[in-house]
């Protein structure tokens, strides 16, 4: 007899573990002190670990070295930090999973370097993170490890705690094999992952390459259509999860943030990312400029406002990127802005979220065109605020998101002309055409929201460990 689908359990405790903390620690003037993140994943995972309790293990932030006051933070869940010191942070971090994970697992291998003693300090220190989190795990919990920082974590925490129900989820791409297996260690970080009882991913096109990795790299048993890999007597369930926003929570703060001080009759095309080289802030750039100069009827009335939150600055990529967008936005404003108006504003720095969702809100275009993202919240983000005249999303078909929002203006984002006549069309699109696209993007991020999203992946880990715990009882009887 079939057996009914596993749920997550209301007995179940649940331990997070991610690279960081949803609060940060400073040294400030009066001793330690501490900022809450209002991150998407604090979103997704509180509400689960308010209703379950649990905790929430992962790094503090950069100049806390010490535990006072941490305790005491967590209300409803404990949080358990775990340190890393200044040198593991500059190989393992700033290092191995940002110098060499992220650039190779954004299909951009001649950005990665390849260190062995990087590779060795991301070892030990997600060796630090399986000691800490099997101290923790207690008989029943569900753990629930976070992204590509701790690739190695499943499997070690698997040795220390073999009964435990352990899921993964990935939050940037999982290249195609002829790029990953570029990767010295492209072994170690299968059987890393292996240890996992469910890998989630935002998209079916990754889980694909994952379950290839699998076939052609270790010589796994892959069976493609239920999304299972088996190894070494262990099964794991690969699938997909797209990510989604608090869609309420953005809406509310759209209908109540207050209005920009936008001149009368401009129309803003908004650009929103982490200053980061997959997110394709330079060519964007250039298809604005080449915007203005093949349709001259936008100059004076259509202003790029780009809002760049800086970002691993201790790169030294990130730097460089820094300089050349510096470089570029002076070129075109120098090259077409009058004595009233200038092509682009450019912020650089964080905004607050109400802020932000005023900034979505009235925005007539949206440009979201990163050369490679595992998903991308912003998209989400922009559409959910749309609560007045409604705007056009162009979006990138590079990024994960685009799976799902098919009523975007997709466009290529390495191809400058294409994507300076999607802008065109974006901003001459009549209203019907943009209210019924509008309407279909907002209708799928209303019912694909964060909290969707994280009782999905939590009731499949209940499924997928149930199912390796029988194997492994077949494989040994
Ligand atoms: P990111 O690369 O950070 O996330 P994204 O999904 O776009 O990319 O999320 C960025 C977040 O930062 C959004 O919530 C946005 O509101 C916020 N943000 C951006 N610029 C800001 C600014 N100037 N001020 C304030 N806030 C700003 C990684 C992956 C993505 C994946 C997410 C979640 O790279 O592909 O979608 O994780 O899994």
């Amino acid at each position: 007899m079939a057996r009914p689908k596993a749920r997550f359990s209301r007995q179940s405790r649940l331990v997070v573990v991610s690279n960081r903390l949803p609060v940060t620690f400073r040294r400030g003037p009066r001793g330690p002190e501490s900022y809450r993140s209002t991150g998407g994943l604090v979103a997704a995972f509180e509400p689960t670990l308010e209703e379950h309790g649990g905790v929430w293990i992962g790094w503090p932030g950069t100049e806390f070295d010490s535990e006072a006051g941490f305790k005491e933070l967590g209300d409803q869940y404990a949080i358990e930090p775990v340190p890393i010191s200044r040198t593991e942070l500059k190989r393992y971090y700033h290092g191995f999973a940002n110098r060499t994970l992220w650039p190779l697992f954004h299909s951009l291998p001649t950005q990665t370097v390849y260190h062995l003693q990087d590779w060795q300090t991301y070892c030990e220190v997600n060796e630090r993170f399986a000691d800490v989190t099997a101290s923790l795990t207690k008989r029943g919990d569900s753990v629930w490890i976070n992204d590509y920082h701790l690739f190695l974590t499943p499997s070690q925490l698997r040795e220390r705690k073999p009964d435990t129900s352990i899921g993964f989820f990935l939050h940037i791409p999982f290249p195609p094999y002829d790029i990953f297996r570029l990767l010295p260690w492209a072994t170690e970080v299968l059987l890393g992952l292996l240890g996992s009882d469910l890998i989630g991913l935002h998209v079916k096109g990754y889980t694909r390459n994952f379950l290839e990795c699998a076939r052609r790299h270790l010589g796994a048993h892959v069976d493609r259509r239920r999304g299972i890999v088996e190894f070494d007597g262990r099964s794991t369930r690969v699938a997909a999860f797209p990510l989604g926003i608090d869609f309420d929570h953005f809406e509310s703060l759209a209908l109540s943030a207050p209005s920009g001080d936008h001149p009368v009759g401009e129309q803003i095309v908004l650009g929103v990312d982490r200053l980061d080289y997959t997110k394709g802030i330079p060519q964007r750039i250039h298809a604005f400029s080449r915007l203005l100069e093949r349709y001259p009827e936008h100059r004076q009335h259509v202003t790029l406002l780009q809002v760049a939150v800086p970002s691993r600055s201790e790169v030294a990529e990130y730097r460089q990127l820094k300089r050349e967008i510096d470089e570029l936005v002076g070129r075109v404003n120098g090259r077409f802005a009058t004595a009233t108006w200038s092509p682009i504003r450019y912020l650089y720095r964080s905004v607050p979220q109400e802020r932000l969702a005023a900034l979505y809100r009235d925005a007539h275009v949206a440009i979201v065109t990163p050369l490679r993202d595992g998903m991308n919240l912003v998209a989400k983000e922009y559409v959910t605020c749309q609560v007045a005249n409604p705007g056009v999303l162009v979006l990138s078909m590079l990024a994960g998101a685009a799976e799902t929002m098919r009523e975007a203006i997709l466009v290529n984002p390495y191809d400058v002309e294409g994507t300076a006549l999607a802008l065109h069309r974006a901003l001459t699109m009549p209203w019907k055409e943009r209210e019924k696209r509008l309407d279909a993007l907002r209708a799928r991020e209303r019912s694909s929201n964060v909290h969707v999203w994280a009782k999905s992946f939590l009731d499949s880990l209940s499924g997928a460990h149930e199912l390796a715990e029988d194997l492994q009882v077949a494989a040994t009887s």
